[in-house]
Formats: structure tokens, sequence, C-alpha cells
């Protein structure tokens, strides 16, 4: 008989390779010795901690699938994907500032700019010396972001940006702006700018009253007239095709991620039922909670399995955006489920702040929704199988 290992049922742990492992245990070991213990504080006071982005840049989690020669890593997505789950093992919102400042920033800089842009920003964004954020979203599109309203104006020398972006992460301290606007000199077309903190019209304001993702900033984008040069536009990158390739990196991170905050519910719920007894016996000698965690190792095993099946395609140059739509869709659902579970069988000290699994649970209702709500990619992949858009 082989030795089955509860924690890791398909051994995923073999699947992985030498560089891969160790890209995995940087993270962990960043995220276990330095996240763990100040999110309990950073959540409770909604307070994002900006030099993590430093931190993260001396360790190379930054942009990590992005070329060495602008400050990457140039590893696999398969690695990426591993750092996502460790960051997110603590908290989303710290996984959600990684992810916004590799794939949503990092990832258009090198893959719709020149050269110029590439080297004026990469290397900073990959140090964490400069903070990036993403602004599709707006307070009147948001899972159909193709009705945008913002608008870019070709005037001499460059374009004049007007229009408000809304739910914008890292906005209020950032210090570069990927903005999504229609151009009227490109036939309506959405382009990319780059915008860069300080110019005449732009503000982030912050969010307030957030009841979820509150270890990570949230900020609105206002551009009041703002203009900017003809060299701010991402020149290689014509409609909402631009900014969908990006959101299907940042969407497979998040299919890992979450599965990191699921195993994190899970152990916390698996411990606290050894350890805590009722009726004369620990809580985990009674059927309906070892069918509850036997439900969590399930989803969480073949949710993981899945994620590195995703990564491995993505490697191979074979990813389609389905194949996320459907991870992304499906780990999200199961890890809230999770969180549920872990909070539910946690009793009263389940809403404690010390045994974590509610702000799991609070921060993964976030989680469900952006990048493409849970309905949104129902419905591309009930799309892809009928040829009915059903949006
Ligand atoms: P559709 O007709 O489907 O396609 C239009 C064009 O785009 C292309 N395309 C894609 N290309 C690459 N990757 C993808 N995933 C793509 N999906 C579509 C498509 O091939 C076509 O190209 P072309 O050349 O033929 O023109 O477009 P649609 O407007 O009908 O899309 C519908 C829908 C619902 C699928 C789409 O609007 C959608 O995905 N909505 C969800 C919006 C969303 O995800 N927003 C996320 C905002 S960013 C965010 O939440 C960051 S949170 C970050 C954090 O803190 O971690
Ligand atoms: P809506 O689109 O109004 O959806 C409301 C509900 O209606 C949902 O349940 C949705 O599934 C459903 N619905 C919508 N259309 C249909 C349909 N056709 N059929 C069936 N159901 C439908 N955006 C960015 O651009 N950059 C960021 O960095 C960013 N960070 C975020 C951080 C946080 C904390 C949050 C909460 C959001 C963030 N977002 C960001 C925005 C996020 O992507 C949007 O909130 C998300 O895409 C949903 O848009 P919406 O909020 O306008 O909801």
């Amino acid at each position: 008989r082989a030795p089955f290992a509860w924690a890791d049922p398909f051994h995923l742990e073999d699947q992985l390779g030498e560089e891969e492992r160790l890209i995995r245990d940087t993270a962990q070991a960043y995220a276990q010795e330095k996240l763990l213990p100040r999110v309990i504080e950073a959540y409770r006071e909604e307070k994002t901690d900006p030099s993590i982005f430093a931190e993260m840049g001396e360790l190379g989690l930054l942009g990590i699938t992005v070329p060495e020669t602008y400050g990457g890593a140039g590893a696999s997505y398969v690695s990426y994907g591993l750092v996502a789950r460790e960051v997110e093992r603590v908290d989303s919102g710290y996984r959600s500032m990684m992810s916004v400042q590799s794939s949503l920033v990092m990832y258009p800089i090198h893959a719709y700019g020149d050269e110029t842009q590439r080297l004026r920003y990469l290397p900073k964004l990959a140090r964490g010396e400069w903070i990036g954020c993403f602004g599709l979203t707006e307070p009147d599109a948001g899972s159909d972001p193709a009705g945008m309203r913002t608008r870019a104006a070709k005037i001499d020398g460059g374009y004049r940006l007007t229009g408000s972006k809304m739910w914008i992460s890292n906005a209020p301290f950032a210090d570069v702006f990927i903005v999504w606007a229609k151009s009227a000199a490109h036939g309506d077309e959405i382009r990319g700018f780059v915008l860069e903190k300080g110019t005449k019209g732009l503000s982030a304001p912050k969010i307030g009253g957030k009841l979820s993702l509150r270890a990570s900033l949230t900020g609105e984008i206002v551009l009041d007239n703002v203009e900017v040069p003809e060299s701010a536009m991402l020149p290689n990158v014509s409609g909402i095709k631009g900014p969908f390739g990006c959101l299907n990196r940042a969407r497979y991170g998040i299919a890992w991620g979450v599965m990191g905050a699921a195993e994190d519910c899970w152990h916390r719920a698996r411990q606290y039922t050894l350890d805590r007894k009722q009726f004369g016996r620990p809580l985990a000698a009674n059927q309906l909670v070892q069918k509850k965690l036997a439900d969590m190792q399930s989803e969480i095993a073949l949710g993981l399995q899945a994620a590195l099946r995703v990564g491995r395609l993505f490697d191979e140059g074979r990813m389609a955006p389905e194949m996320i739509s459907l991870i992304k869709r499906n780990n999200c659902g199961k890890a809230l489920d999770i969180a549920r579970l872990a909070r539910d069988m946690h009793g009263g000290n389940g809403i404690s702040e010390e045994f974590h699994v509610m702000r799991h649970a609070q921060n993964l209702e976030t989680v469900n929704t952006y990048e493409g709500t849970h309905d949104i990619h129902t419905l591309i992949l009930g799309r892809a199988q009928t040829g009915i858009a059903a949006f």
C-alpha cells in the first residue's frame, strides 16, 4: 500500500521542478515570517504597508514571469501560481497587491509597451520601488468593461484623458497607473495608457468602509483632463483584448491563490476540531465534522491539480482563456465555501480575528467578484460550449 499524505493527497510536491520549489519556499518563508505577523492589525485598521512591495521586490517575487533583462525572474507561470498560493495563504489582499503589480501592470508594459517604456518602468516595478495599479472598472462599467466612458482625446503631441475608474487596487499609493480609455483617434478603440503620479488632473482617492480585503488599499482614479504625451500610450495593443490579456494572467494567479487561503482555513479547522472537546470527545470525532474536512481536502486537492495543469499548459503556450475561467470560477467558489465552513467549525471563536478564518471568508467575497464575477465566468463557459453569448 502506498502511503497517503493527507495534506498533499496527489503528491503535488513531486510534480514541481527544483526551481519552482525554491521560489515557492522563498515565498512561503516570506509570507509566514513577514506577512502573517502583521496581517491582523493591518486588516483591523484597514492599513496597507507599502513597504511590502519593496520586500517582495527584494526577494524577486514581483513580475516573476517577466524576463531578467527588465528586472523579472523569467520564471514559469507555475512558479507565479505557487507564489500567489503562499501569499494568499496569509491574506487575499496581500496577493492582490502582488498580482496587480505583476500581471496587471508589469505584464502589459512588457507585452504591449515599447522598449523605452519597458526600461523606464519595469526594473523599478520589479524592485517594488514603484507601485502600480490597473484601471479598467468604472462606476457604470464593471462586468461589461467595453461599456467604459473614459475617453482619450487627441491633442497636439499627445492625449487628454477624462473619466473615472472605480474599485482600483493599489490606486491611492500608486506611482504608475495603467489606464484603459476609448480613443477617438483610433475609431473609439480601447487603448492603454501609462500615467505617472503627480500628473496634473490625476487623483486617486481611497475608498473607505470596505468589509473585505481590508489589508489592501482600494481607490478611485479620477481623470480630470489629464494631458499626457504620445509616449504614454501602449503602442502594441488595441481593443478590449488588451486588458483581457492582462486579466488572463491575474485570474490564473487567483485560481492558485484562493487555494492557499482555502488550505489555511482547512488546516486551521482540522487542528481546531482535533483540539476542541465537546460531549467528552474531540469535535473531529464526529461524522459531520469529518465530512466537512473530507470535502475541504477533496476540493483543494482537485483545485490545485487543475491550477497546476493550466499552469503547465500556459508555460507550453497552450493556454485558452476559457481554461482560466474554469479554474478561476471553480476555485474561488470552492474556497469561499471552505472558508465559510471553517468559520462555522470554529464556533464562536470563528468570528474572532485571532483565528483568521472569518477574515479569509470576508476576503474571498471580493475575490469571487473581482477579475470577472463567478457568474460572468459561468457565462464565458456557457458561451464556449453553446456558441451563445448570454451576458
Ligand atoms: P468578447 O466579444 O468576448 O471579446 C472581445 C475581444 O476580446 C478578445 N477576448 C480576449 N482576449 C484575450 N483573453 C481573453 N480572456 C479574452 N476575452 C475576450 C476576443 O477574442 C475579442 O477579440 P477580437 O480581436 O475578436 O476583437 O468581449 P465582450 O466585451 O463581449 O466580453 C464579455 C465578457 C463578459 C467576457 C467580458 O467583458 C468580461 O470578462 N467581463 C469581466 C470584467 C472583468 O473581469 N473585470 C476585471 C477588472 S480588473 C480587476 O478586477 C482587478 S482585481 C485585481 C486584484 O486586486 O487582484
Ligand atoms: P456588476 O457588473 O454590476 O455586477 C453585479 C452583479 O450582477 C454580479 O453578481 C454579476 O455577476 C451580475 N451580472 C452582471 N452582468 C450580468 C449578466 N449579463 N448576467 C448575469 N449576471 C450578471 N477593477 C479594476 O479595473 N482594477 C482593480 O484593481 C480592481 N480591484 C478591485 C478590488 C476590489 C476590492 C473590488 C471589490 C473590485 C475591484 N475591481 C477592480 C473591480 C471588479 O473587477 C468589479 O467589481 C467586477 O468586475 C464586477 O463589476 P461590478 O462591481 O460593477 O458589478
